[in-house]
């Protein structure tokens, strides 16, 4: 257990993400002597009490402020809401020269910002093949048909009329960390784990639909699920998952899903990678065999040490990474520290979390704050309190099913170093004494 001292650290959690060392060397020095200032008569003013902070001098408590004495802004002055203007660090954003062009590229969810399970949606991931479009609903049509008793065409209405389930999952692109397999790629969480949010989707269950329009029980093995971009998104899943969890969506986070997350319809596919929850869905043929499409028989497929490539590895296996403190921040005070991050399972529930401040020497399980969803994040949280020596912190989670999250040792012993996708080794955090945090790997 650790003793919280009164006055937590301080994080400089430079969510910009790319900042060069330099760059948060200088931010971090120019902080740290700020702080050395503000603080300096604060304690001798309270000394022996355990006041972080005296008012005597501290201006932002003595002086009324303007907003304390004059009129605020008019309700619903924005019909939408909008983050405040403070929060403008807080991005989406494109790993510089990963793609080339922005059409057919990724932007990651900043992690290292958020806090408990939900994405907001502006913040959710976002993966194109062929960009994003803005759909009219009006206009939009799913049609079901190949091994169906009667193939059908629904509108937006037909479907937003069915009963429908809201369920919180995450979602993870297959290619999640897929920088990470050789060596250390990139700096910060956001381009490490960014291909992963989670939100509550609203949605008919598939199982309704292929009910509707009577799957050949016999014959029906697998469906496909096609998207409407220009991508030819296509993928197959089996009729056992089909007719189990997999939702055909509409709504994201209590509103409708965003162009850029599959807008007006999308398939939820708990558990499995990003790729198969096809957006703007417009079909699903149920069939008897599997389409082995461009996006399963050449892409998002596992490159494996014998030179062979593994198909369908649709499942996204347990996984967890500490989200603060994170590559790219820097520790300003010695102390205690929340050390928190995020761990879930394409299997269920996650049902532990371990951190390791030496490297996976020695473990102590962290709380998982509730709920603990199935297919969903969990977020857990630690108590630390940091020496002021060099550290590396690190998480693994277990799942349900009993499975451990691999290092990167085991992980490359059955999967080698050239893969992209499923990778979901335990990360670690390099603390060095400065306070800076730094992306490394630990075998
Ligand atoms: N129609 C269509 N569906 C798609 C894609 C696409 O390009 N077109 N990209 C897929 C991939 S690879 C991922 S990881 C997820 C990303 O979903 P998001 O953009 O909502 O985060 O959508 C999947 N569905
Ligand atoms: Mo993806």
């Amino acid at each position: 257990m650790s003793q919280i001292t009164p006055r937590p650290g301080r994080i400089q959690r430079a969510p910009e993400g790319f900042l060069s060392p330099e760059q948060i060397r200088e931010v971090s020095a120019g902080r740290r002597d700020f702080l050395r200032t503000a603080f300096a008569s604060a304690s001798m003013a309270v000394a022996g009490t355990s006041v972080a902070r005296a008012a005597d001098g501290d201006p932002a408590i003595l002086t009324l402020p303007e907003h304390s004495t004059t009129l605020g802004r008019p309700v619903a002055e924005r019909p939408y809401g909008a983050p405040s203007q403070f929060e403008a660090g807080l991005r989406r954003r494109e790993s510089p020269g990963l793609t080339r062009v922005a059409g057919s590229s990724v932007s990651f969810s900043p992690l290292q910002g958020l806090f408990g399970i939900i994405t907001p949606s502006g913040l959710h991931f976002e993966r194109h093949h062929q960009g994003w479009h803005d759909i009219d609903p009006a206009r939009h049509r799913l049609m079901i048909n190949g091994l169906v008793k009667e193939a059908r065409v629904y509108t937006m209405d037909d479907l937003m009329r069915l009963p429908s389930v809201s369920r919180i999952h995450f979602i993870e692109c297959g290619a999640n960390t897929g920088m990470e397999w050789g060596n250390v790629a990139v700096p910060t969480v956001q381009y490490s784990h960014g291909m992963l949010s989670c939100s509550e989707f609203t949605g008919v269950p598939l199982s309704v639909l292929l009910d509707d329009c009577g799957i050949d029980r016999k014959r029906a093995k697998f469906v496909l699920a096609e998207g409407a971009d220009g991508s030819s998104m296509t993928r197959t899943i089996s009729l056992d998952r089909a007719l189990d969890d997999v939702l055909v969506a509409w709504g994201q986070n209590g509103e409708m899903l965003r162009p850029e997350n599959g807008y007006p319809l999308r398939l939820v596919v708990p558990g499995v990678q990003g790729v198969s929850w096809v957006k703007w869905l417009r079909r699903i043929e149920v069939g008897d065999q599997p389409w082995a499409t461009k996006d399963e028989a050449v892409h998002y497929i596992d490159l494996m040490p014998d030179g062979t490539h593994r198909q369908y590895t649709s499942i996204q296996e347990c996984k967890s990474v500490i989200t603060t403190p994170s590559g790219g921040q820097t520790l300003l005070d010695k102390g205690f520290h929340n050390i928190t991050g995020l761990a879930w399972s394409g299997r269920g529930k996650v049902k532990r979390v371990d951190v390791s401040a030496d490297g996976g020497r020695n473990w102590r399980t962290a709380r998982l704050e509730t709920p603990v969803l199935s297919k969903a994040l969990t977020r857990f949280n630690i108590d630390w309190v940091w020496d002021g020596s060099p550290a590396i912190l690190q998480s693994r989670a277990i799942d349900e099913t009993g499975y451990v999250q691999p290092t990167y040792a085991q992980l490359r012993a059955v999967r080698g170093t050239r893969s992209i996708y499923h990778n979901n080794a335990i990360q670690s955090w390099k603390l060095a004494d400065s306070g800076d945090v730094s992306n490394v790997q630990v075998f």
